[in-house]
């Protein structure tokens, strides 16, 4: 199959994408725009591009706000206590019907690579079990890593180390962690080490809930890189939220990023999420509470945007659209520059890639796969400034989804 008459990213004029056996053969030029042949599918104008990436979500808690309460404070801990009621009722069969429910929400927005939490301080580790399921059928619409997360913290939690050794030779890919959350900084700091060991021995990826409060005491952040730096490990690991970074002074940053630098690890920001749940306990003025996006992404590290929640105990809205994620978060972060705004997409598309460390399987390049999504902009700017939407979304060469563009009507004119 051709896609034909595509814009690309970054660059002008109009491109033709040959897709063969579930590859990208070849990219070329067009002169000038034309006509649909048999097996040829019309971009008409629209941006190519890699698929969308959802990086950071919880898809084992999605869909549950309000079961059995609601969360009154809007804070991460009444978010963690809600999620403890209804943690105690979950099923296999409801975990797989709302996660499948998601992926669909998902999948209608252009995603089709998600990195996903699943909260393992549950003995029976029934999420766990439900998600691997869904991994495996869910194949034909996206790439799922499953991240262990111990939710009610690694050392604080019963047998919290066992737990987390045993999703591991489940078949979690990613090792998670939430120093943050553990009675004591002295178990936080241990949490991180047993973490990064358990990483290294089983060859897995590192995502860690880290510092996810406004208290700028919080400092597992420079624990985690430098356990990064040490092993040599960075590329592999990625420190999510970080929103104590948004309350550290300026004078304990600059020495932070040079060791955040050294460490090469990636960062994920969740800024609906998070400037929904942080502020919480600060009257006037308010922080953001999210972490310093701008300035990580000047400084030269990978920086990228996720939605964490979709309708669940810490956060009541949300619809899988990435690109909402990515409006909010140029706004909340300061970042609409021109210059941020022309390559606003990498935030939700290639440096989210990178964070998963999803290398040739990811990019719209000769001989990587035929994952391709069509957003309805010209570019970068254009998408965010007119909340485009993915109008067609191509896995392997076929198209999984295709969206009618909206049309209005003046009926007075
Ligand atoms: N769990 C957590 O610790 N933090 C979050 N933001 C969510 C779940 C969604
Ligand atoms: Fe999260």
């Amino acid at each position: 199959m051709n896609i034909i008459n595509a814009r690309l990213r970054k660059r002008e004029g109009l491109f033709t994408l040959v897709l063969q056996d579930g590859k990208i053969n070849q990219i070329t030029g067009q002169a000038a725009s034309r006509k649909a042949g048999p097996d040829e599918l019309d971009a008409e104008g629209g941006l190519a591009i890699a698929p969308l990436v959802e990086p950071h979500i919880h898809l084992d808690a999605t869909l549950t706000a309000g079961e059995p309460a609601w969360n009154m404070s809007g804070t991460l801990f009444e978010g963690i206590e809600r999620w403890g009621q209804r943690k105690a009722t979950i099923t296999h069969e409801d975990t797989k019907r709302r996660a499948l429910a998601t992926i669909g929400m998902l999948r209608d927005h252009g995603i089709q690579h998600v990195r996903t939490h699943v909260d393992v301080t549950d003995p029976s580790l029934a999420a766990l079990r439900a998600l691997l399921e869904v991994k495996q059928e869910s194949r034909h619409l996206l790439d799922l890593q499953i991240v262990a997360f111990p939710q009610e913290g690694i050392e604080s939690f019963p047998n919290g180390r066992a737990l987390m050794t045993q999703a591991i030779e489940l078949g979690a890919d990613v090792v998670g962690g939430i120093p943050h959350f553990e009675n004591t900084r002295d178990q936080g700091v241990s949490s991180v080490k047993f973490l990064m060991e358990l990483a290294e021995r089983t060859g897995c990826l590192v995502d860690v809930h880290c510092d996810e409060t406004d208290d700028p005491q919080s400092r597992f952040l420079e624990v985690l890189a430098e356990e990064a730096r040490v092993r040599d490990m960075g590329a592999r690991v990625t420190a999510s939220h970080t929103v104590a970074m948004g309350s550290y002074d300026n004078a304990y940053c600059y020495k932070l990023f040079r060791l955040l630098r050294q460490s090469g690890i990636n960062f994920v920001s969740c800024p609906t999420e998070s400037i929904h749940l942080q502020g919480r306990f600060d009257s006037w003025p308010k922080r953001r509470g999210v972490t310093r996006v701008a300035e990580l992404d000047q400084a030269g590290m990978n920086v990228c945007f996720g939605q964490d929640s979709i309708k669940d105990p810490w956060y009541p809205l949300g619809n899988g659209n990435i690109l909402r994620v990515l409006d909010a978060g140029l706004h909340i972060c300061h970042m609409m520059g021109y210059d941020t705004l022309q390559r606003s997409l990498d935030f939700v598309t290639d440096n989210s890639a990178r964070a998963l460390n999803l290398g040739e399987r990811y990019g719209l390049a000769p001989g990587r796969p035929a994952n391709v999504v069509i957003l309805d902009a010209e570019n970068d700017y254009d998408a965010v400034c007119h909340q485009a939407k993915a109008r067609i979304s191509i896995r392997h060469g076929q198209v999984i989804m295709r969206r009618r563009p909206e049309q209005l009507e003046y009926p007075q004119a």
